[in-house]
């Protein structure tokens, strides 16, 4: 089965997407995402220029030859631009083989081994009341995991806050060019264990809370959170501190028993290889379209499982439905599944993508169509053209960079 064409198109149904389509002469279509919030023309660009062309022709059944060819062949070795585009073709051509088989995909990974994938939320408020009220939205809707961020008081923005509905959610590249905002770790310090107290003490703890500190912590800023959030018995903080420097989180490790999750923003085995062998996190974020796709991903979470580590892949609302849907079915084979991020996506996504997946009782389903169970509108997507975004920055109060 070869391949006759491989096409990008960067539309923006509700936010901006790249999304892969590659065709064979069997006649048949699969998907991918290549969408990289802030940098879509960079993934598009690659793939358009340095990737599709060297793809026609080949096999598209060979997926571990062809991810193979693109990473060593490519000689300049990861980064998020190419094991994104990598990632894109990769899922692009698991959907063809589920749809050559006629199986869903996740029973070419060995099935289910799980009835549903259970998901969080993202609930938000400027102060508690707005807060709780989102929380509880959450929980009428069935989800049974959370996610609770919140402003602190002195900050004008706060990441995390935005689109409080379970139905409606928000994007946080919202400027033509990066907004500035001011960031104190103090205060934020200080107010999230009350903000979390509330939480549970309206709630109890039959729901997951989860938190997400945005890289905006050092390492033993982290601890000190940790600590102060054991008694509420979090189900992770997330991104606690910088994780380049892999080794920081064992002084994380020595402070609290709170959980660990980090890796959104990695795209290879080789960013968790230390953090996973030396148990220094409990969950491992890493995305299928940000880190090479379902070959590769399904790696990192077999390394992940020699050492008792989880998936909690992230799944905002800049992954691509064609994403959700991709880690769906990995979610619901690997034996090590811990949590998946379903942030949602911005209408009107649903006139250009449709899906097959299925959310009930907190969990979701990818659906039994052969392949991802997902398409794209070409047509409709015309309608929506790219439109420069950016993420947020933050700056201390002297003016220093800081995470957002
Ligand atoms: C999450 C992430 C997002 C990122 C966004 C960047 O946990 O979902 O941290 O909120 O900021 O995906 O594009
Ligand atoms: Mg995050």
């Amino acid at each position: 089965m070869k391949i006759t064409d491989v096409k990008v198109i960067v539309a923006s149904p509700g936010r901006n997407y790249a999304t892969l389509k590659i065709t064979t002469d069997d006649g048949l279509v699969g998907w991918g995402d290549a969408t990289l919030n802030g940098r879509e023309l960079a993934v598009a660009a690659y793939l358009r220029d340095h990737v599709g062309p060297l793809l026609i022709g080949k096999d598209a059944h060979r997926i571990g030859d062809i991810w193979q060819y693109l990473y060593q062949g490519g000689y300049w070795r990861r980064g998020p631009v190419t094991m994104t585009a990598i990632a894109a073709v990769d899922v692009a051509l698991w959907d063809i083989k589920g749809k050559a088989a006629g199986l869903p995909v996740y029973q070419l990974l060995g099935g289910a081994a799980r009835d549903g994938v259970t998901v969080y939320g993202h609930a938000n408020g400027a102060d508690v009341p707005e807060l709780l009220a989102d929380v509880q939205r959450f929980v009428d809707a069935g989800y049974r995991a959370v996610r609770v961020q919140t402003a602190v008081p002195g900050l004008e923005r706060t990441y995390g806050m935005g689109g409080n509905s379970t139905d409606v959610t928000y994007e946080p590249a919202d400027g033509a060019l990066p907004s500035e905002h001011v960031w104190e770790t103090g205060p934020y310090l200080d107010h999230l264990p009350k903000v979390v107290a509330a939480v549970r003490a309206e709630f109890g703890y039959g729901v997951h809370l989860l938190h997400d500190v945005h890289h905006r912590l050092s390492p033993i800023e982290a601890g000190r959170l940790g600590r102060s959030l054991e008694p509420y018995r979090m189900f992770w903080i997330e991104d606690a501190t910088p994780a380049e420097d892999q080794e920081a989180f064992r002084l994380i490790r020595q402070h609290t028993t709170t959980p660990l999750a980090v890796g959104e923003v990695f795209n290879s085995i080789w960013d968790c290889q230390h953090l996973i062998t030396n148990r220094l996190i409990d969950y491992i974020r890493t995305s299928v379209s940000h880190t090479g796709g379902i070959t590769h991903l399904r790696r990192v979470f077999d390394l992940a499982h020699l050492y008792g580590v989880r998936s909690g892949s992230h799944g905002a609302g800049d992954l691509s439905p064609i994403s959700f849907a991709a880690a769906l079915h990995l979610d619901l084979a690997i034996p090590n599944f811990g949590m998946q991020e379903y942030m949602g996506h911005l209408p009107p996504w649903d006139e250009v993508f449709s899906v097959g997946y299925e959310f009930a009782d907190g969990l979701f389903h990818p659906g039994d169509a052969a392949g991802l169970g997902v398409d794209f509108d070409e047509a409709a997507a015309e309608r929506f053209p790219y439109e420069p975004r950016y993420l947020p920055v933050n700056r201390l109060r002297d003016g220093s960079m800081h995470d957002w």
